[in-house]
């Protein structure tokens, strides 16, 4: 069955002015549907046609032959996470289990945010930047272009898209403005909090 591209759960301009309309128009109607077209090209008449999409990702991760696949499954599920992962109004501090789990891994909420920050900040290039459930303890990684925590055995918490797509237009070459914009006024801690197991 062929995928198809989520709504975004806001309108398109209820991010602004932290991440404009025009961004949005572009991330998620170009960037993320072109994602979600090529999968459904590549996977149609093979036998991933009726697999999940975190099937697909888990059995062609780190195959050569299977990376136009690989890249584009994990696009499509690391763009609909990160849409998810922001709130009009969002940003804060978490809550209850979350942060307590958050304190007990990193030593306190400051510590973990400039821990997240960094790995956003200083991904090389394109990738991503996580907090990840790794059994029973809370971890910060960064990830290559597509690739997904996921196929190391973590549970995705929250992602942050270092895509220079997803920041160029409002913030050029200012990755690091993104990225505190992101934590100061966007994160939806919720919705994180509900991604524990
Ligand atoms: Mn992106």
């Amino acid at each position: 069955m062929a995928f198809t591209l989520p709504e975004l759960p806001y309108a398109k301009d209820a991010l602004a002015p932290y991440i404009s309309a025009q961004t949005l128009e572009f991330h998620h109607g170009k960037h993320h549907a072109g994602y979600v077209t090529k999968l459904n090209a590549a996977i149609e008449g093979t036998d991933l046609a009726d697999k999940s999409l975190e099937e697909i990702i888990k059995a062609t991760a780190g195959d050569p032959a299977k990376v136009g696949i690989f890249n584009n499954a994990a696009q499509t599920w690391n763009h609909s996470f990160y849409w998810q992962c922001m709130k009009p109004g969002g940003g804060g501090q978490p809550t209850g289990a979350l942060a307590e789990k958050i304190d007990a891994a990193f030593g306190s909420f400051d510590s973990f945010i400039t821990e997240l920050k960094n790995a956003a900040a200083t991904q090389f290039g394109s990738g991503w930047a996580w907090l990840v459930q790794d059994g029973d303890t809370l971890k910060v990684v960064k990830t290559l272009n597509a690739e997904n925590p996921m196929t190391a055995g973590q549970k995705p918490l929250l992602t942050v898209d270092v895509w220079e797509h997803a920041y160029y237009l409002d913030y050029q070459n200012k990755r690091p403005d993104y990225i505190g914009a992101f934590f100061t006024s966007l994160v939806n801690w919720d919705f994180v909090a509900s991604q524990m197991a």
